[in-house]
């Protein structure tokens, strides 16, 4: 079967390899579609040994099942399916409360980042990864599992701060943050400030609900200010799905006393915490600041919900195969809107 593999540190290409078969326990999926993430760029680019290879990526995945393992129940030819991509140790105490996004185990275990992934025809993956995704489009499941998931899961940890009539700043309207406010709209009572560079992510977090939008530039904290008042009041919530200096400072510099900062981006940017009431502050008082990482599997099934009524649609660039590595170039020059998504 084709497949695209880091084939060495930092080489992306495709190449023939035998098609996989559903171990026990495992299933076969036919790949319908995978998400291209900034993560595996993170992985390309990993120090050598890090990571094995050779490997095929794609941790963001939905398929179709081809055949079953031995032991395998639930699961039949043609079900179609989104995949968790987290392998948790299932032994730690983070693994026994179901919250295998904060395993112990290390390296993480991950389809697409400890053992094959989905950039390919068709994928094993342990049935135990899998969840029913009915008639949703795999173009638009698969992006719910990770782009999608991820924000799912930073709300999650924020709810009880996102009251109605409280002020939820979006910052990075791009592959996670436009679904971040797809799922405000859809989980909330919030008033949505989307911020972005880029007038055209703007209006796309206009037309996905946004109430209010600012454009990235030097006076945005002023423009947020405008909307959520001066200090020590501001936003309730502020995620930042960028996570680059200029996007934490900004962050930073809009939160209330007591609010919440959740750094959903893995931009390398440097929040600085002074814990001194100094002046200027780094940032008020009882700030909340939290860094989300992927999401559990009951979070996936309950976006998968809002997904299959149609209340968490992706922005979405298909790519065939053959294109893969074109499309982590363009994600990498910061050229994909939305999602971009490949389609063996
Ligand atoms: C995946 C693997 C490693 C680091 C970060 C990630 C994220 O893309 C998960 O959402
Ligand atoms: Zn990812
Ligand atoms: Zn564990």
């Amino acid at each position: 079967m084709r497949a695209v593999r880091m084939t060495s540190p930092g080489v992306l290409e495709q190449v023939e390899v035998p098609t996989p078969t559903a171990g026990s326990g495992e299933v076969l999926l036919a790949v319908g579609a995978v998400g291209a993430c900034h993560s595996d760029l993170h992985v390309l680019d990993a120090p050598p040994g890090l990571f094995p290879t050779p490997i095929t990526l794609g941790h963001e995945i939905a398929g179709t099942v081809e055949t079953v393992g031995a032991g395998v129940t639930g699961w039949s030819a043609g079900d179609r399916a989104a995949v968790y991509g987290i392998i948790g140790c299932g032994t730690c105490r983070a693994c026994l409360r179901g919250r295998e996004n904060q395993c112990r185990r290390v390296p993480p275990g991950g389809i697409g980042l400890s053992r094959d992934g989905g950039l390919a025809e068709y994928v094993a993956v342990p049935a135990s990864r899998l969840l029913h995704v009915g008639d949703l489009d795999l173009i638009q499941a698969a992006p719910l599992t990770d782009a999608g998931l991820t924000p799912y899961h930073a709300i999650e940890l924020a709810r009880p701060a996102l009251r109605p009539g409280t002020t939820c700043v979006v910052i990075g309207i791009g592959g996670l943050g436009h679904l971040a406010v797809q799922i405000l709209v859809a989980t909330t009572a919030v008033h949505i400030i989307a911020v972005d560079t880029s007038v055209a992510a703007l209006d796309l977090a206009t037309r996905m609900g946004a109430h209010h939008v600012v454009r990235a530039d030097p006076e945005a904290v002023d423009r947020i200010r405008e909307i959520v008042g001066p200090a020590p009041d501001g936003a309730d919530v502020v995620i930042d799905c960028v996570g680059v200096d200029p996007t934490l400072t900004t962050a930073r510099s809009v939160v209330a006393t007591g609010g919440q900062l959740l750094l959903v981006g893995l931009g390398g940017g440097t929040l600085p915490v002074r814990p001194v009431a100094d002046e200027p502050p780094t940032m008020p008082l009882e700030t909340n600041v939290v860094i989300p990482f992927w999401g559990t599997r009951a979070e996936l099934q309950e976006l998968i919900a809002l997904g299959r009524l149609g209340l968490v649609t992706a922005d979405v660039q298909t790519f065939p195969l053959e294109r893969a590595p074109e499309a982590y170039d363009l994600l990498r020059r910061g050229e994909i809107h939305g999602r971009a998504v490949i389609v063996p």
